[in-house]
Order: C-alpha cells, then structure tokens, then sequence
C-alpha cells in the first residue's frame, strides 16, 4: 500500500529529486542543551552537508526539534515554579539558539507541543489500533521516570541497604506503578525488527547492531503505549479516550513523521529516513520499538541508524551532581563554535566514549587549526611572499621539478593526490575523525613542502626564475589550502567559507567536484586561473587559544 501510493506521488511530480532524509533525536527540555546533545546534532549537520556537496541532486533533508511531554518535564517545570508550557518554550528556544550558533543547517525544528504532531500522533494511533495491535490491559512494573519507560527486572538493580531499585543502565531509581493502560503487541514484531536490523549497514558501527540482537534473542514482551491522564497530564490525549495519554515515547518518535507533514501523503516524497542519528542510550527505542511500531502502521522502517557513543569530561560521566556538564555556549567562548565543532567531530569516535578535556581541546585546536591550517594560511599571504596578494598559477617547468626533484613536493602531491577519495569514504561512515585525520596529514605535508622550497629565499616580483619558481610554491600551497579547505566544509563550515573566501574561490567552485578536476599539483597548468586574494577577508584564521594564567592546567 505505501509503495503504491509511493508511485502515485511520483506520478504527480511531487518527488522529482531523490531524497535523504536525516533526522537528530529531538532533545527533552528537561534542562539546557549540553554537549553530548551539540555533538548529535554536529554528526547529523556534517553528514547532511557532506552529502549536499557530495550529491548535489538529491534533496537532502534535516530535522532536528525538542521532545516536550512527559512526567520528565512536568517535573522539572513544577521544580523551576514555572508553568509547563513556558518551561517547554523557553528550553527550546535555548536549543535553537545553540544550533543556530552552531550553524545547524537544519530544514525543520519540531516541538512535539505543536498541533501539526498532535495530528500525526493521533492519525498514527488510529492506524495501529485500526490494525488491531492496541489492547487495553492492567499493567503493573517498575517505571523510570528519568529514562521515561518501564524496565524489567534484570534491567535493574536492588540497593540492599535502602531497598531501592535503580535502572542499571542509566542509575536513576525507579518507582512501582499500578496502572490500566494501552498495550501495544510488540511481541508479534520479534521476527520482522530482526530480519530489519540484520540488513547490511542497517545499524552502525555493528557493535549496537550486536546489541539489539542479544535484546532480539530473548522474547519481547507486549509494551505499554499509555499512561493515566491523572498521572501524566502534559502528554497528548489518547484519541477517543480521555482517561489516558499517549507514552512518551510513541509520542516522540512520531514527530520523524509530523515533521514531514504526515498523515498529508507529501510525507511520503521522503520516507523512509536515510539516516537517523541517535546516542547509544536510546538504542532500544530506535532499534526495536519504531521499527515495530512503523511495521504495524504499514510504513517503511528507517534505511539506517547511526548510533553515537557519550563524552565523559576529564575522565568521568557527565552528570549535574557532579557539575561536570559541558555548556556548548560556554565552551564556545574558549574554543570558538568551530572550534567546538570541530573538537567534537575529530575526538568522537561513533563506538566508544570520547573525553571532553580542556587541554586534548587546547592542544588540538592549537595545533591542527591555528599551527597547521591557519599558519600555512597566513604564510602564503604573507606581504613579503606575496606583495601582490595573488593566488598564481604554477609554472609547468617549476612544477615538474618541485614535484620530481623535492621530496617533500612529492609528499605534498601524493596526499592531495588521495585526499578526496579517502575522505570520501569516511565521510560515507561518518568517520569523521579519520576526515580530519586526512586533511590534516595533507596539510602537514603542505606545511613541509612549504619549508623544504624555501620561498623566502627567493625574491618575488618581475619575471625571473626566482620569481616563477616562488609563484609555483605559493600556487601549490593554495592548492593544498584550496582542496583541504573543501574537504572540511561540512566539519566547519564558517571557518572554512572563511579560508575559501580570503582565497578568492568562487562559491560554485566549492563542491566535491572540485576537488578532483582542479588539483595543479597532480594536473599541472589546471588549477584555478591566476587572480587576486580577497583583500577584504582576514588571512588570520584561527587565533591560537592562550591559556589564563590565573586557570590551572589539569
Ligand atoms: N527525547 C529523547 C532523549 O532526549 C529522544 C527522543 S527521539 C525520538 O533522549
């Protein structure tokens, strides 16, 4: 039935390009946006732009939004004294602020309080009990109201002195509830959510897809979809029952749907998601529950999950009481929201925790964007180097021997040589450490060659050899700038607009397809054509972060 209606959208033109549709979980306004949320949100936004500049025709779209209802929240407003709705407004906001700092390139912000979701959620329910797989059930078990769901009880563990449970995943305690709710039969999706998990790259890295299996290996139980309205009031009504509000969490997942303006059919010009990220410790609700649930409703389950590991600060979990938790806002005034960004992206690694340091970020931020990248920036424009502030070309005779007879010329050309392949294939898996690990190397390289030529030897101005041959140094150096400043587009996206900008290149002359058919060093006489730097752009790309000396270093 979907694939059908799938062809008479396509029939009517609706879905001319191809679609990749990406999607962020949507963040509880329970508290302000920390780090590990920025860090969900980064992966999503360097993925989407790297496949907007990858694969110009296809549609590639962004949601990202703020999961409002719940016990959760109601909690956290009442301890705030603030009334719900505000409490929700004004988080949000705040995660909005943080992503436009960000420079969150997103297509939609949802709020699961919006009437659009309301009707998504309600249509939704009515599609699976239409198909007979809610039943109304007395239900009793232990509930977390920090991981909003109700846990077995090999999923907690008993303190003997108190006689409190706690969930053994994420430590909060649990509380023993009574309730008649609406159940939903997972139990009867067992099969199909492990035939759709074991698709190849379906869940990456393939740690988490072991994970679920060994949830899968065990049989899953039927799972409550509701709660009693005079328990959780700030939720959406069941339709047609009063007494009861959707669960959380069928409530949050939908709004993947809402968010492209299901139940209108439009939504279907995107669906299913090409890509969803996710953090680890909301695997389950993605990796067996929504495949379920989208099952049962008769519609396409995601094409692939991307599952994120956390960042421990200084070595130890994040956690209020320990008042560890990284303000993305806050960091930003010490490393920039580039640098932020780009911190993230190259210490996380997708299968295991990464540590928030101040010194890592000190000494990579100084070394790879102030030493590496902003310091051969500079170089290359210096006045006395470049008194014309030109981006030449290269000499033919000039470039054979630097690249023939210099070692470090052919280091340089070897690793711009590969550059955009292998960055293009970690790009695919979102390594995005190893894309930084490349150009960074290639940089590297382009800082030796720079040494090894000795420009400063040499005198500019006029036409002599001396003068080409300083001409063709400058040249490859740009290049190496030019391409690794491509590469890096959607890892920082404002500092590199920056670097291309003081270079002069063209904003149509800064998709994938550039890296290949302009690379002088590799193709001599086709890089771009002698022009002009940009004399209103700073050559100053990053400053290098000087510590106070009033802050120990830990
Ligand atoms: N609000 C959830 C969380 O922050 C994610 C919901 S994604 C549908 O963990």
């Amino acid at each position: 039935m979907v694939f059908s209606k799938i062809r008479h959208i396509q029939q009517l033109g609706v879905r001319c390009r191809s679609s990749h549709y990406v999607t962020t979980p949507i963040f509880y306004v329970n508290a302000a946006p920390h780090i590990g949320h920025l860090y969900s949100a980064v992966i999503a936004d360097a993925h989407c732009r790297y496949h907007r500049l990858r694969y110009p025709d296809t549609e590639v779209r962004l949601c990202t939004g703020t999961d409002e209802h719940g016990t959760k929240i109601q909690q956290a407003a009442a301890a705030h004294e603030v009334p719900v709705g505000q409490y929700c407004d004004e988080i949000s906001a705040r995660y909005r602020e943080v992503f436009k700092a960000a420079r969150i390139e997103y297509d939609d912000f949802i709020r699961t309080t919006e009437q659009r979701h309301k009707l998504a959620v309600s249509d939704f329910w009515h599609r699976l009990q239409s198909r007979g797989y809610i039943y109304s059930a007395a239900y009793s078990g232990w509930y977390c109201v920090s991981d909003e769901t109700f846990l077995t009880d090999s999923q907690l563990r008993l303190d003997e002195a108190s006689g409190a449970r706690y969930s053994l995943e994420s430590g909060h305690p649990v509380e023993w509830t009574e309730e008649t709710n609406y159940m939903f039969r997972l139990s009867q999706f067992q099969d199909d959510v492990r035939h759709w998990v074991q698709q190849e790259a379906r869940i990456r890295p393939a740690k988490f897809e072991k994970i679920l299996l060994d949830t899968l290996s065990e049989p899953l139980p039927d799972v409550s979809i509701s709660r009693p309205a005079n328990r959780v009031h700030w939720a959406i009504p069941v339709p047609n029952d009063e007494t009861q509000t959707v669960y959380v969490w069928l409530d949050a997942l939908i709004n993947y749907l809402s968010s492209l303006g299901y139940p209108n059919e439009q939504y279907l010009a995107h669906w299913p998601p090409a890509q969803q990220v996710i953090g680890k410790d909301i695997l389950k609700f993605h990796g067996i529950y929504w495949p379920a649930f989208l099952l049962a409703a008769g519609l396409e389950p995601p094409r692939q999950l991307h599952v994120h590991s956390h960042w421990t600060v200084d070595g130890q979990k994040m956690s209020k009481s320990k008042h560890n938790v990284v303000d993305p806002v806050e960091a930003a005034k010490q490393y920039t929201m580039e640098g932020l960004r780009y911190f993230l992206l190259r210490e996380g690694v997708a299968h295991s925790d990464g540590n928030f340091s101040h010194v890592k970020a000190l000494r990579i931020l100084n070394s790879e964007l102030a030493d590496t990248l902003g310091n051969l920036l500079s170089r290359a424009c210096a006045k006395s180097l470049n008194p014309h502030q030109m981006y030449p070309e290269p000499h033919v005779e000039h470039l054979s021997q630097l690249l023939q007879h210099l070692d470090a010329g052919k280091r340089l050309q070897e690793a711009l040589f590969h550059l955009a392949g292998r960055c293009e294939q970690h790009y695919e898996g979102n390594h995005f450490h190893l894309v930084a690990d490349t150009a960074i190397a290639a940089l590297h390289a382009a800082n030796n060659f720079f040494e090894c030529a000795k420009p400063w030897e040499l005198k500019a101005g006029g036409s002599s050899p001396n003068a080409q041959r300083l001409q063709t140094i400058i040249a490859m150096t740009m290049d190496a700038l030019r391409l690794c400043g491509i590469v890096l587009q959607p890892m920082m996206p404002q500092l590199t607009s920056r670097l291309l900008d003081k270079l002069n290149v063209p904003i149509a002359q800064r998709s994938w397809r550039h890296l290949g058919e302009s690379f002088a060093a590799a193709t001599p006489g086709n890089g771009p054509e002698s022009h002009q730097l940009d004399e209103h752009s700073s050559a100053l790309l990053f400053q290098r972060i000087v510590e106070q000396q009033d802050k120990p270093i830990e």
